[in-house]
Formats: structure tokens, sequence, C-alpha cells
């Protein structure tokens, strides 16, 4: 037994000894697009009210007890970007969280709420930390739609960098539509993974033995 125990050490000094001199590299992010595309599949002339929605990782729920929408995309007073994409009638409102729970935002397609109120919206993300700070952005959309026809409805938005670490982000205005919501989360870092391939390697190598 004695002998596992040491070849175990060994392993775990490795490790370290591989993990160390990394420690000093920033931690990278990882990133990926909310669409709203689906599933479920919604058809492109339906507009439907929800009171949830699940996409890789992110939840979307109301603020309380409400309801928000979401749009097939081909609906002519709609704006339009040819996809699915989430809209915020008349006291809807939108809570996000992730999981994992601690997320950032990077970028938001926001456009007017229907052709026939094209106005410039002002679209307010309230953002949740994990330090119990509050922090707060107003997004106001050009006032141009057509819905299908040749101008560009969406605009993207850019969070500024203190969007991170974020528990919950909520957007209590309504009158708006939100697309591709770009998220991200921490990178695993590289010698956590290492630590833990040591250890799997290990756990691998005692059962066999044992
Ligand atoms: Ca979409
Ligand atoms: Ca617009």
């Amino acid at each position: 037994m004695k002998h596992y125990v040491r070849i175990l050490i060994s392993m775990v000094r490795l490790s370290f000894g591989l993990v160390m001199p990394l420690h000093g590299f920033a931690q990278g992010t990882f990133q990926w697009t909310v669409t709203f595309d689906g599933p479920p599949y919604i058809d492109p002339t339906h507009d439907i009210a929800i009171t949830y929605y699940y996409e890789q990782g992110m939840t979307f729920r109301p603020i309380g007890t409400g309801q928000f929408g979401r749009s097939g995309g081909g609906i002519p007073q709609r704006p339009y970007n040819g996809t699915a994409f989430l809209v915020a009638a008349y006291t809807d409102s939108l809570s996000v969280t992730g999981t994992p729970s601690l997320f950032g935002l990077v970028s938001v397609d926001l456009a007017e709420y229907s052709t026939v109120v094209p106005y410039a919206v002002t679209v307010r993300f309230v953002g949740y930390r994990y330090n119990g700070s509050v922090i707060v952005t107003n997004f106001t959309t050009d006032g141009i739609i057509d819905g299908m026809g040749p101008l560009v409805d969406f605009e993207t938005f850019y969070f500024s960098p203190e969007w991170s670490g974020l528990t919950r982000v909520e957007i209590p205005t309504y009158g708006w539509c939100l697309d591709n919501l770009r998220v991200f989360v921490p990178e695993p870092n590289i010698g956590s993974l290492l630590v833990l391939a040591a250890v799997m390697a290990a756990l691998r190598f005692f059962k066999r033995r044992a």
C-alpha cells in the first residue's frame, strides 16, 4: 500500500510541477450565442406568450408572475432577421439566469416592437453580480424598422467588461424585440484540468490493482 501512496504523491507532485508555471497566464472565456430559435420549434407566423424558455444553459423567465413573448420571425409587422426572437409586449418583462450560475454578457441584438409603433425604444438591462453590486445599462434603438423590407431592423449592442460575474440579469421595461444574446463564462483553468487528469489517472491505477 505504501508503494501506491508513493506513486500517488509523485503524480500529484508532477501535476503541480506542470501547473505552477501556468498560473501567470490570464484566464480565457468561453462564449456562445443564445439564438431563441428553439427547440421548441415555433412556426414563423406565430407570436406566442410564454413564461419559460431555456437554451444552451440559459433560463429565461418573466420578472415575478408576468410573461414575455416569442416570435417566429415571419410576421410582417415585427422586425425581421430571418429567425425567431423574444418580444416584450405591454407589461412584459424578462429575467435571465445561467448554468453555471455566474455568467457575463457580451452583446445583444435589439429592435423596435413593431412597424405599428416604429419609434426608438430604450431597453434597460439590470445586472445582479455575485458580490451584491448592481449594474445598469440602457440601450436605445435607432427607430428604424420596416419588417420584411430592405432596412436592417435589429442592431447589435455591446456590454462593457463590468458585465461579468452575474447571477441574474433583468429587463424591467417592455416594447422591445431581442435576439442573439451573446454570453460568456470563464474557461476551465488549465491547471485545474491537469490536476483533475492526474487524480483520475491515479484512481484508475488503484482500481486496476485492487
Ligand atoms: Ca434568432
Ligand atoms: Ca431598428
